[in-house]
């Protein structure tokens, strides 16, 4: 075996040794016409998110309310979105179009305790405008995971 094949071999190994890989898990949130399924979605750090049957809406992370250092994102109508969720924490986000209907969401990434889940509803309580107060419903229900 020629040098470069024994390290592509000792990569491979070590890529399915890394528990997140082995462990990750894959999630839907689905578009109804002015509802997500899953709008209260509990993650373990790594799984993937996934948006779909997003024909008519988007979904859109909204600012200051998803972890630090976190990416925020910006689907276009009608795109079956994956935000990176590269940090553990709570993550809101809304559909524009429909969020007047109450079509937002929380997706809760790792674990969160009772204090993360306060100082979150504090921040919100404080930023949130017009029908993005809609989120306040939802974030008032989140269940400390530690
Ligand atoms: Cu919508």
């Amino acid at each position: 075996m020629k040098m470069k094949n024994i390290l592509a071999a000792i990569l491979a190994v070590s890529v399915y040794m890394l528990p997140g890989f082995v462990s990750a898990a894959d999630h839907v949130i689905e578009a109804g016409p002015r509802a997500f399924k899953n709008a209260t979605l509990y993650v373990a750090e790594g799984d993937n998110v996934k948006f779909s049957k997003m024909a008519s809406h988007n979904s859109v992370s909204v600012e200051g309310l998803i972890p630090d250092g976190a990416t925020a994102w910006v689907g276009k109508l009608g795109e079956n979105v994956a935000p990176a969720l590269e940090k553990p924490g709570i993550y809101s986000y809304v559909c524009q179009p429909h969020i007047g209907f109450g079509m937002v969401g929380v997706i809760i990434v790792g674990d969160v305790s009772a204090e993360d889940i306060a100082a979150y509803k504090q921040k919100a309580m404080d930023t949130l405008k017009g029908p993005y107060r809609r989120l306040l419903g939802k974030i008032n229900k989140i269940k400390p995971t530690k």
